[in-house]
């Protein structure tokens, strides 16, 4: 995290913009608030990510939110092709050329998903765990674009947030595996006092003599959760809303 701040409170004025990905499930919770003060005076850009995640009404009231607190944002899933138009429509309306770029946030919410979208190909690794991007990475687009894929960062107390291990951006250790999907059961189910167990047993994890497998079932509703298979779901709604 040190050397991914210093890189970034290096680079603030040579920028443009720093385009801050978020989890669009929960947009403030995901945010990286130390990094207010690392970009100074660089524009800021919100990339509401895995929108397709999120409850689209929650999101409309974010970008609404955002809107009203003077801050560019935009809600995307950057596995879809849509989004490098949807996001280079949104910079190009707010930024002045030359477009030098830093995608930055906490780790796995797609910055390096972001980044391959725009180049149209698969130039920077992804991968559905943390801390994938290991260094920073610049990239050149054609028309002049330059972008920097750096590592996620997560602030020492946030690692400890167990709705960000449901979020994918903190690992879960595997002695933590079945707290966690008691968490993500009440998460995606709170009116419901079904439980996850029954839900094992529905799929057929059994062990022999017919009980349950714990271990396979949290981590097939981890799985699921982090897949949005259970639905789209938001763990946090602006102020005022909710
Ligand atoms: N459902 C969904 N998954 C996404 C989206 N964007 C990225 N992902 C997935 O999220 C996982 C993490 O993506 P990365 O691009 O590696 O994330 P990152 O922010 O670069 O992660 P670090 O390098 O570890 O900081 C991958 O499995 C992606 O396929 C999205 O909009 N929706
Ligand atoms: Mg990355």
């Amino acid at each position: 995290m040190i050397a991914t701040q210093k890189v970034i409170r290096e680079l603030a004025p040579y920028l443009t913009a720093f385009v801050e990905v978020v989890d669009a499930r929960a947009p403030e919770l995901t945010r990286h608030q130390p990094m207010a003060q690392w970009v100074g005076r660089a524009k800021r850009v919100v990339v509401l990510n895995k929108m397709e995640l999120a409850d689209a009404e929650a999101t409309e009231s974010w970008l609404e939110w955002y809107r009203n607190h003077g801050v560019i944002a935009v809600a995307l899933n950057a596995t879809a092709h849509q989004s490098e138009q949807q996001l280079r429509a949104v910079l190009k309306q707010a930024l002045e050329p030359p477009y030098r770029l830093a995608v930055v946030g906490l780790p796995n919410l797609g910055k390096s998903t972001l980044l391959n979208r725009m180049v149209g190909k698969h130039r920077v690794a992804t991968g559905a765990k943390p801390g994938v991007t290991r260094g920073p990475q610049w990239i050149r687009l054609p028309g002049g674009w330059e972008w920097l894929d750096l590592p996620g960062v997560v602030t020492p107390s946030k690692s400890k947030d167990w709705r960000l291990k449901l979020l994918g951006v903190v690992p879960v250790p595997a002695e933590e595996l079945e707290e966690m999907a008691e968490r993500a059961w009440q998460w995606m189910f709170p009116e419901e006092n079904g439980d996850w167990e029954a839900w094992g047993r529905s799929r057929g994890y059994l062990m022999t003599g017919g009980r349950v497998d714990l271990h396979r079932t949290a981590q097939a509703v981890l799985i699921a959760v982090r897949d949005g298979a259970f639905g789209p779901r938001s763990v946090e709604w602006p102020p005022h809303v909710k």
